[in-house]
């Protein structure tokens, strides 16, 4: 059971361009997720979401069903209405975000405990209830319950993080009951290891499901490790469902993967940065913050046709940033229209037959002097 659609409209080589159809929206890949928390990007309304060309944004398990919780998210309708974003939504299921945010949780073979941060009870999150509470929040893909474990440590503990991962995939397509409205990604784990990966690939490709994504990584470990294991997945994943990189979210992972075949991508970097000050631009970042900014009259990004380039000075920014909120929200408008801009460049070219030429400009402009 599947409620998507995914159309190959061009390749280049492993890259892809695809039309995949969700449930609230038709979207094309290679795309970005912006990462919305608590049902929001700070910062930005849904409005200026649709404007700078959001296709689907992500939501958080965790923060949701502490807050506001996912049975009153439920009551007034699901996250789509409760957050008025007419278009595609994704959630994480949760256990990732506690593990990573919340340093006392722990992880059992029922599931990810916790202390609430809320009160300070222990608590239990089962795969089971992840399905549950994203069945609830409604989300156009929602993610299978993952046992994460950093791919910096070695030993045994990868490998028994990646079968867990396994035996919860069929606890959770046991308890979704949404398949005609939802659908359920499993997630690839086994670190960095290709003969655990290769496990994890194939008994989640044996489960038939709607999409996969690749986890585990962006966590510290050299990029050479990090490309290989996508490599590696991607060959090995169906050609007919959609890829998801999760947590990367720098502009040249996302090249280096859509050129390895993998079509989605989600992180909090483009929108944290722009929290701290620091703007995409072709040739790396900008830090708004530096005082060479305070009388540069020239926009963020002269060739960016977003409405913060169209607009304002690098002066202006330069004045707000860290002294007052419009100034993250302006630089987090700019940075996610970058990537919204990378994602449509990827899509384009690789269906005009360019994505050679684009990677390279694309590289010259990141890396000037070759190295
Ligand atoms: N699993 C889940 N969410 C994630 C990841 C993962 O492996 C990553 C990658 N470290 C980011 N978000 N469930
Ligand atoms: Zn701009």
């Amino acid at each position: 059971m599947m409620a998507l659609r995914f159309e190959v409209l061009g390749r280049f080589n492993r890259a892809r361009a695809a039309r995949l159809t969700l449930p609230h929206f038709v979207c094309e890949t290679p795309l970005f997720m912006p990462v919305g928390t608590q049902g929001t990007i700070k910062g930005l309304t849904t409005n200026q979401l649709e404007d700078i060309g959001c296709q689907i944004i992500l939501g958080n398990t965790y923060h949701l069903a502490l807050r506001p919780t996912s049975e009153l998210i439920d009551e007034l309708g699901g996250l789509h209405k409760f957050m008025n974003w007419p278009r595609a939504l994704l959630t994480d299921s949760g256990g990732f975000q506690m593990v990573s945010l919340l340093h006392l949780a722990d992880i059992t073979e029922k599931g990810v405990t916790f202390q609430s941060p809320v009160d300070g009870k222990p608590m239990l999150l089962t795969p089971e209830e992840s399905i549950q509470i994203q069945n609830r929040i409604g989300a156009d893909i929602i993610m299978a319950l993952d046992d994460v474990v950093k791919t910096t440590i070695t030993g045994p503990r990868i490998e028994e993080a990646m079968y867990r991962t396994l035996r919860w995939i069929d606890r959770c397509i046991a308890a979704h009951n949404r398949p005609k409205e939802q659908n359920l990604f499993g997630i690839v784990q086994g670190g960095l290891d290709p003969v655990l990966r290769d496990i994890c690939v194939q008994g989640l490709v044996e489960r038939n499901l709607p999409g996969y994504a690749i986890g585990g990584l962006a966590g510290g470990e050299d990029k050479d490790s990090f490309w290989r294991v996508v490599a590696q997945c991607t060959a090995a994943l169906p050609d007919c469902k959609p890829r998801y990189v999760m947590g990367v979210g720098y502009p040249l992972d996302i090249v280096v993967c859509s050129a390895l075949g993998a079509d989605m991508y989600d992180c909090v970097y483009p929108t944290r940065t722009a929290r701290f000050g620091t703007a995409l631009v072709p040739e790396g970042v900008l830090r708004l913050k530096h005082q060479s900014m305070a009388d540069d009259t020239r926009p963020i990004d002269s060739t960016c046709e977003c409405m913060v380039c169209k607009n304002y000075t690098r002066a202006y920014l330069h004045c707000l940033v860290t002294k007052d909120a419009m100034g993250s929200q302006l630089l987090s408008y700019h940075n996610l229209y970058y990537m919204m801009q990378l994602s449509r460049n990827l899509h384009s070219s690789i269906i005009e037959g360019t994505f050679p030429k684009f990677v390279c400009d694309f590289l010259r402009k990141m890396f000037p002097k070759g190295d």
